[in-house]
């Protein structure tokens, strides 16, 4: 964090970063990064560190900590030299902190992947998840519209928001979203372009299909059925409880997409991009895929709880990414058995440390993450 670990700020620490400089002088590139500490956040923090820019990310305030995935990377903003990442308390709720950051940074590129981002919970908080998702994109592309210097702006869209539209989607499939969060999505995306038309602003829409790694949030279904694999192979339990297997998803490895994203940016005129692998599987699918790699039969241990089903469902989704292909020269490296295994593999990783913890009384084996 700059400052401190709440993300304070001492006047010195704000003027050094509102022009940072490289070691030999240059004006490095400046991102600013909503939804952060999400699954998104933390690949699309390394790959621009890597490519020498500074990273700002906007957080919000909870209870505990909710940088895990950010850790990694951190380092003492008192070695000024080598904190390029910085953290600040914002909330896109807050119109107010998002205009403020936006105004004092004056970033080159604004990525918007915060939101409340689980369909099921959607259905629990509607009116929440507009806000966060539709209203908050509305209320970053008016901070950066309204800036002294207007940042290019990346729109972190869904495969979601195609809904019940049939397979396969490209950018010109209609909208048909079926859910609270995907109608919110078709409104971040319509802000978006209409910031595009209005005011020349230089925004694009990622439309992206689901995108999985070993620091997916865990009540998503690969990481639910990795996260149990690894504790069922290691003998802490035995049933996973799921709902509809039948869905078909074009699953790709997160840490390809955030690629997509910052090549969007680079492009000499902005745009909208379906980013997918083109290839999908049922939920059932990767069941066989995950249970089968480590000598197991998911039959013996998936049981179906009504109260996964949504109310209402996206049958199946499968990309065409032939204009990101073509236009970005974007492709995705990790296949879906190769995305499988290594959720398994570091699961099973994690799994092991808890059976150690179990069997020295620990912690409760019986308690499912
Ligand atoms: P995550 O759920 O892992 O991360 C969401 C991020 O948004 C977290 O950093 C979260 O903070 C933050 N956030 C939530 N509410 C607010 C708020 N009110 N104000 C500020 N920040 C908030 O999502 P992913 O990384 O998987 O996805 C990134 C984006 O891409 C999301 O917009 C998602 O909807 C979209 N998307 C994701 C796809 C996928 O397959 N992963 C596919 C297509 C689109 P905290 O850590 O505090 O919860
Ligand atoms: P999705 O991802 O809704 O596609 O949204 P999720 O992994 O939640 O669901 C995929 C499919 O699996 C079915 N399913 C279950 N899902 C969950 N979470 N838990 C279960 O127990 C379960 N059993 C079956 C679902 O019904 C669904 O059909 C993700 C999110 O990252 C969004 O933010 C993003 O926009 C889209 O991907 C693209």
């Amino acid at each position: 964090f700059a400052g401190d670990k709440n993300g304070a700020h001492t006047e010195e620490e704000r003027s050094l970063e509102a022009v940072p400089r490289s070691m030999s002088g240059e004006r490095q590139k400046v991102a600013l990064v909503t939804g952060i500490t999400g699954q998104d956040g933390s690949y699309l923090t390394e790959f621009l560190l890597g490519k020498g820019y500074e990273v700002h990310g906007l957080i919000r305030r909870s209870s505990n900590f909710n940088t895990a995935r950010l850790d990694h990377l951190y380092v003492d903003p008192h070695i000024a030299a080598k904190a390029r990442m910085k953290l600040h308390y914002a909330d896109l709720s807050d119109a107010s902190s998002v205009r403020r950051w936006v105004e004092t940074l004056l970033p080159d590129e604004v990525y918007n992947l915060a939101a409340q981002s689980h369909v099921a919970v959607s259905f629990e908080i509607p009116d929440y998840t507009g806000d966060v998702v539709a209203t908050g994109a509305l209320r970053l592309l008016e901070a950066v519209r309204s800036s002294s210097r207007p940042a290019r702006y990346y729109q972190a869209g869904s495969s979601e928001m195609f809904g019940s539209t049939p397979p396969p989607q490209s950018e010109t499939t209609p909208f048909h979203p079926r859910s609270p969060y995907a109608a919110a999505k078709v409104a971040a995306h319509w802000y978006t372009v209409n910031y595009r038309e209005a005011y020349g602003l230089f925004a694009c829409n990622g439309i992206l299909f689901n995108h999985e790694s070993p620091r997916r949030g865990e009540n998503f279904v690969t990481r639910k059925i990795t996260r149990a694999l690894g504790r069922i192979r290691l003998g802490l339990q035995t049933k996973l409880y799921l709902g509809n297997l039948s869905a078909s998803r074009d699953w790709g490895f997160a840490g390809d997409y955030v690629e997509a994203m910052w090549l969007m940016l680079q492009q000499d005129q902005p745009g909208d991009y379906v980013v997918a692998t083109d290839e999908s599987h049922t939920v059932e699918e990767f069941l066989q895929a995950a249970f089968g790699y480590v000598g197991l039969d998911w039959k013996d241990h998936v049981v179906i709880d009504p109260r996964y089903f949504r109310p209402a469902e996206v049958d199946s989704l499968k990309g065409d990414s032939t204009k990101a292909r073509q236009a970005l020269g974007w492709k995705p490296k990790v296949g879906f058995h190769e995305l499988v295994k290594m959720m398994v593999d570091h699961d099973l990783e994690i799994a092991k440390k808890e059976k150690v913890l179990a069997d020295a009384g620990y912690i409760d084996s019986q308690q499912q993450p």
